[in-house]
C-alpha cells in the first residue's frame, strides 16, 4: 500500500495518519497562486482549501511545500482538508511582517548554496548556520560556479571555512564543468527531502538539473549587478534520479539573517528563554548584568554550558549583525 507515496516519503509514522476512510493522503509538490500540486498515489492533482481557510491569519497554518495532507474530491474539486502533524517547518520572518512565511515543510537536510563570483559572505553563512542548527535542522554547504575561480582561490577558501569552525559536510561544485556533482549527490539519500537556500543567481535550479542530467527546470542568466532575477518564483518539490526528494526554492534578494532571526533567539533556546523571565533587568543579555538568573542556571548546572555557549554565539553573530542595526 502506498508504494508510490513511499517513494516520496511516507514513512511509517504518517503511515497510520494516512489510512483514513474518509480522506486520501498525499504531499505538497508545488505551491502556486491559484492553488496546490499534490502528489497522491495516483499521481498528480491539483488542490483548493476548502472557504473555511480564509478565516486563517497564520500563514504557516496554511500547507507547504513537503507538507503532507489529507484531501478529499468534492463535485470535481480536490479540496485540502487537513494538514498532517509537521515534523520540522522551515520558515522566513522580516521584521515588518507580523507574520511567518513558511518555506518547506518535513526537511531532512538544509542545503545553503552560495556562489564563487557573487557576494560570497562566510559570516553570513555562519549565522544561518547557526540558526538553522539551532533549529534541529542538518545543514550542509555548496559552494557553486567553482568553475570562475582558480585553484588557488578555492584552498583560500576551505582554509577560511575552517578557521570559521564550521563543522560540516561542504562541496565545491560547478554545474556547468560537473565538478563536485557525483560528491553532492551522495549527500542526497532516497526518500529523504533536502531543501535548497540561497540567493537568487546562485544556481540552485541548476544543480537540480545537474541532478537530472538535463534542463528540467528554466535558469537564468544572473544580472550584472549579480542580484540575479528569481527566476524560480514556485516553490516545488521534485524527486531525483537516484531517489531523493529536492525541494527547490525561489531566492531571496539577498538571504540574509533578517529573515531567521526573529523566529529563533526564543524558540532555539527554549531553556534560556525559561530562565531568562526571571533575570533583574528586562533587556538581560545574560553575560554580565547582575542578578542574571541565566547565568546562574548555568553555574548551578540546570542549563548546559555548552547551551549557553551556543547561545552567546548565537547572540553575538546574529542579533549583533542583524540589519536592523546595520543599515
Ligand atoms: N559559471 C557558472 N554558472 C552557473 C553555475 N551554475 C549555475 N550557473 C548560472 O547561474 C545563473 C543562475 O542559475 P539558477 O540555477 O537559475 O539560479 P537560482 O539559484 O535557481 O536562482 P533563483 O531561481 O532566481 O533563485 C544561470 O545563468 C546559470 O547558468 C556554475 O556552476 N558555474
Ligand atoms: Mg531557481
Ligand atoms: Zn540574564
Amino acid at each position: 500500500m502506498f508504494n508510490s507515496l513511499k517513494e516520496y516519503g511516507l514513512d511509517e509514522n504518517l503511515l497510520k495518519e494516512c489510512s483514513s476512510e474518509e480522506f486520501s493522503c498525499a504531499r505538497v509538490v508545488r505551491v502556486h497562486h491559484s492553488g496546490y500540486e499534490l502528489q497522491t498515489e495516483g499521481g498528480r492533482v491539483t488542490a483548493l482549501l476548502p472557504g473555511r481557510w480564509k478565516r486563517e491569519k497564520e500563514l504557516i497554518a496554511f500547507p507547504a511545500v513537503g507538507d503532507w495532507i489529507l484531501y478529499e474530491e468534492k463535485s470535481k474539486t480536490t479540496l485540502i482538508q487537513h494538514i498532517l502533524q509537521r515534523k520540522n517547518l522551515l520558515k522566513r520572518k522580516k521584521r515588518h511582517w507580523a507574520y511567518s512565511k513558511p518555506i518547506a515543510a518535513n526537511i531532512d537536510g538544509v542545503v545553503l548554496v552560495q556562489a564563487f563570483g557573487q557576494d560570497l559572505n562566510f559570516r553570513r553563512m555562519q549565522r544561518i548556520f547557526t540558526l538553522l542548527i539551532a533549529q534541529g535542522f542538518k545543514v550542509s554547504f555548496v559552494f557553486n560556479k567553482v568553475d570562475l575561480v582558480t585553484e588557488e582561490d578555492r584552498n583560500r577558501i576551505s582554509q577560511q571555512l575552517r578557521s570559521l569552525g564550521v563543522e560540516t559536510d561542504t562541496f565545491f561544485t560547478s554545474t556547468k564543468t560537473g565538478e563536485g556533482m557525483d560528491e553532492l549527490q551522495k549527500l542526497f539519500f532516497p526518500r529523504k527531502t533536502y531543501t535548497l537556500l540561497g540567493s537568487s543567481g546562485v544556481g540552485k535550479t541548476s544543480i537540480v538539473n545537474a541532478l537530472f542530467g538535463k534542463e528540467v527546470f528554466a535558469t537564468q542568466e544572473t544580472m550584472k549587478t549579480g542580484k540575479g532575477k528569481h527566476t524560480t518564483t514556485v516553490r516545488r518539490l521534485v524527486r531525483v534520479p537516484g531517489g531523493a526528494l529536492l525541494i527547490d526554492t525561489p531566492g531571496t534578494r539577498d538571504f540574509s539573517i533578517e529573515e531567521y532571526v526573529n523566529e529563533v533567539g526564543d524558540e532555539a533556546f527554549p531553556l534560556i528563554h525559561q530562565y531568562a523571565q526571571y533575570c533583574k533587568f528586562r533587556d538581560c543579555t545574560h553575560q554580565h548584568e547582575p542578578g542574571c538568573a541565566v547565568r546562574e542556571a548555568v553555574e548551578q548546572g540546570e542549563i548546559e554550558k555548552t547551551v549557553y555557549e551556543d547561545y552567546l554565539h548565537f547572540i553575538q553573530h546574529a542579533i549583533k549583525n542583524s540589519p536592523k542595526q546595520k543599515r
